[in-house]
């Protein structure tokens, strides 16, 4: 029996009167307090996750502005003097994984250690010593109704009338009011936030039910700043980031802390959805999906993940150390997703034979076939066709039409009409490759049609946090900025269902969900499209 239990931040109503909720705001109150030097300060732990208090680090904004620390508005007042020396930024700061295969096990010693310190704070004010951090699960509660925030969190003050440490100015939400929400079904049924990608059977790589790069991310070494983001760190992930941080206003090219690595760990409501990400990385293996086993993840990058602790020295851990809460002395109140006390199970055997389905193919296959089937690797990746120049995109929505080449166009058709369960259709995808620029709020909607086709199909919405990190060169990277993945595979099928795949191009429409303010236009080095074929 784990000796913590991770509760629901809207139990009592997401008020005060959760006490997890009020002791989190008095152990981050105390963390607060202390001076950025000091590792166990609120402002160091942040840094821990990236920082733009140190204006020697590549990703400090020039000339100095916003993002920089000392240029955050309101609450909560960041201190960014006098910083730890090098040694010791250069240990612990800025080494949050994004774009990696090592995103889920490094947050998940990041929040233990946040966790630790939050308790002997929480000890020491007089509050419980079984305080665990609670989650914020935004796809739960009747109707959705916990896709709103927790209240405790919009509130300026605690209950005896002191400032609440919880509270933070810069949080516009996704209309940018300071309204926040998640918009994902059940409340938005339309909403571009989803937990489709708990649909994928295999952590790292592709297969007939996984888009590249997997669920967990991509095989990389050390990734502060890596691309593409994993397929559960794009959806839901990044975009909880950039819809709770939002932007303000068309004019000013501020947004909310949560919106950029290297603010967001200042918000207190970051942890909790961390926490949740980290509980729904538990809800995947609990449905029967495996962590990688390989020595490469297992024994983690050759730049070791650390911690600060109480004693001084450095907690060093691997991602095979917290790969199962089982090694682990927490447990979550429920690993249910939606309003259910479960997550439902992945079933790809039944994802694969929709498809298949849809497509025509004899129905005969037994479960054990379809099962094999779901988890076959591609046989070789093809690019059908890419944008001829780089694309620049502001305040307006863009368009932009990828020719097709002919003979690979003509056998993704052949595979489709030929689909079977022992002559797996080909998948395809469309790929925004390096994607550079300053204002990692911004938040793209992706359709596709075709020239003769009428409607456009949505192919989904990515956000693009990390893009500065990622555009600027750190010495480890050239600075080529982030690349997503995009599943159009529906988009195709329905294509050949209706004789229309013998399209010679494809319109891709990129839309940004605000018009970026002036002076943050982002560059799309390729728009391309590709087939998998098995
Ligand atoms: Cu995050």
């Amino acid at each position: 029996m784990a000796q913590y239990v991770r509760n629901n931040a809207w139990n009592n109503g997401g008020t005060f009167d959760n006490k997890d909720l009020y002791w989190y705001a008095r152990g981050v109150e105390a963390m607060m307090a202390r001076p950025i030097a000091d590792s166990a300060s609120w402002w160091f732990y942040a840094a821990i996750h990236g920082e733009y208090a140190n204006p020697n680090t590549p990703w400090y904004p020039r000339p100095a502005a916003f993002p920089g620390w000392s240029f955050i508005q309101g609450t909560p007042q960041v201190p960014t003097t006098p910083l730890p020396d090098s040694a010791t930024m250069d240990l612990y700061w800025n080494q949050c994984q994004h774009g990696s295969w090592y995103f889920f096990p490094w947050h998940r010693g990041y929040l233990m250690s946040l966790e630790t310190q939050l308790r002997a704070d929480i000890v020491a004010a007089g509050g419980p010593d079984t305080w665990a951090l609670p989650y914020w699960n935004y796809f739960g509660g009747q109707g959705g109704s916990q896709s709103q925030m927790p209240p405790a969190f919009a509130a300026e003050t605690l209950p005896e009338g002191t400032p609440n440490a919880l509270f933070v100015t810069m949080r516009y939400g996704p209309d940018g009011d300071g309204n926040i929400y998640v918009p994902c079904p059940p409340k938005y049924p339309t909403g571009p936030i989803n937990a489709k990608a708990m649909k994928n059977d295999l952590f790292t790589g592709s297969d007939a039910v996984t888009r590249p790069p997997g669920f967990g991310g991509p095989q990389t070494t050390f990734a502060h700043n890596g691309s593409p983001h994993g397929n559960f760190e794009s959806n839901p992930h990044d975009l909880v980031h950039g819809y709770v941080g939002g932007q303000p206003g068309p004019s000013d090219a501020i947004y909310g802390i949560m919106g950029d690595p290297g603010t967001a760990a200042l918000d207190p409501i970051f942890y909790l959805h961390h926490c949740n990400i980290d509980r729904m990385w538990e809800a995947w293996n609990d449905q029967g999906n495996s962590n990688p086993t390989v020595s490469s993840w297992t024994n983690g990058p050759s730049r070791q993940f650390a911690m600060p602790t109480a004693s001084g020295k450095p907690w060093n851990y691997t991602p095979g150390d917290v790969s199962t809460l089982a090694n682990l002395d927490y447990s979550y109140e429920s690993l249910g997703i939606e309003d259910a006390p479960q997550a439902p199970k992945t079933q790809p055997a039944l994802t694969l034979a929709k498809r298949l389905e849809t497509l025509g193919a004899s129905p005969e296959a037994s479960n054990a076939s379809l099962e094999a089937a779901a988890s076959t690797a591609p046989r070789k990746t093809e690019l059908l066709g890419a944008s001829p120049t780089a694309l620049k995109l502001s305040k307006t929505p863009i368009e932009i039409t990828v020719a097709l080449d002919a003979s690979t166009r003509k056998a993704a058709e052949v595979s489709l009409l030929k689909a079977s369960v022992s002559a797996l259709p080909d998948k395809a995808y469309l790929r925004l490759e390096n994607v550079s620029g300053i204002y990692d709020a911004t938040i793209l909607g992706i359709s596709v049609s075709t020239p003769e086709s009428g409607g456009s199909y949505l192919v989904g919405h990515v956000a693009l946090f990390g893009l500065r990190r990622a555009t600027v060169s750190d010495g480890q990277h050239g600075g080529e900025g982030l690349s997503f993945i995009l599943d159009i595979t529906p988009f195709i099928d329905e294509l050949h269902l209706n004789n229309a795949l013998n399209a010679d191009a494809v319109k891709v429409a990129i839309v940004p969900d605000k018009p970026l303010p002036d002076g943050t236009e982002v560059t799309i080095g390729r728009v391309s499209i590709y087939r998998e074929a098995f």
